[in-house]
């Protein structure tokens, strides 16, 4: 059965649910509704990815995310830690994070690994070329799933390297990170190639960008514009593509919306038979 992680951004500009949830206890609250709707891991993080977004500094990052890991650990919640810093994801595990989420696979911070290594977290290893504020620019590839599944490839050898178990490795081929539009599909087609890597395959489409673009174009609108497709149309095409997902071996998909993707794997896991 595919695992659910469920995502609590701690940041006021997250793309998808922007700001609401700054406060900790807030923030701790909607963690465990997801939680009850069916998340095995909650994935913490304070710093927005999205395209365009801002840095912000370790510090803040700590402040926003330790007192919600903190009350989801003592809760009994297994928590993942969404960060670039290897600062932030040792002071998440003291916190009691069990998993270190790192979009860029360790080439966001030199230290990363070693902290990693040190900390016996799990950790994601994300597909990655670059920050936020050009990654666009680096989107360029002949074939996508294998080129991304060659560089995953890279950075499992490096983690290795580091001292983290393989058994501890989990890939995910970062979905919207330096891909554009089709790009992702293209990724998303080629799953198996990311699967053959090895270890346990996360994938991550909630809410996306490239899922609003197909949306619009299927229903005759401009791509430039995505104002008009909502919240809830950008999580049922989730839904979809986790289902999807989990039938080309995804052993888990990151949402927002939990419970619309718990009723998408319930129905496929019985066509499956499963
Ligand atoms: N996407 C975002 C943030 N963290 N982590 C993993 N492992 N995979 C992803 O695809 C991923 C991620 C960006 O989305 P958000 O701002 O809605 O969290």
């Amino acid at each position: 059965m595919t695992a659910i992680w469920g995502i609590v951004n701690v940041t006021p500009d997250s793309f998808s649910d922007g700001g609401r949830f700054l406060a900790a206890d807030d923030a701790v609250a909607h963690g465990l509704r997801l939680r009850a709707e069916g998340a095995s891991v909650l994935d913490i993080g304070g710093e927005s990815t999205r395209p365009g977004a801002e840095r912000v500094s370790p510090e803040v990052e700590q402040a926003r995310v330790i007192p919600v890991i903190e009350q989801l650990a003592e809760a009994g919640v297994p928590v993942s830690i969404d960060t670039l810093n290897a600062s932030t994801a040792a002071a998440a595990v003291r916190a009691g994070a069990r998993i270190v989420n790192d979009v860029s696979g360790g080439l966001a911070d030199p230290e990363m690994r070693a902290a990693v290594a040190e900390s016996g977290a799990d950790y994601v290893i994300g597909h990655w070329r670059g920050f936020s504020s050009d990654m666009y620019a680096r989107a360029e590839y002949r074939r996508v799933a294998r080129e991304v599944a060659g560089e995953l490839q890279e950075r499992i050898g490096e983690a290795a390297a580091s001292g983290i178990a393989p058994s501890r490795l989990i890939v995910d081929p970062g979905i919207g990170f330096a891909k554009a539009g089709a790009q992702n599909w293209d990724v998303l087609r080629g799953l198996d190639e990311i699967v053959a890597l090895g270890p346990r395959v996360l994938v991550g489409t909630s809410r996306k960008r490239f899922l609003a673009e197909t949306l619009q174009r299927t229903a005759g609108g401009e791509t430039a514009d995505l104002a008009g497709v909502s919240t809830e149309r950008r999580d049922l095409a989730t839904a979809v593509t986790s289902a999807l997902a989990a039938r080309a071996g995804a052993w888990a998909v990151r949402v927002h919306d939990v419970a619309a993707t718990r009723d998408a794997l319930a129905v496929v896991h019985a066509w499956d038979g499963a």
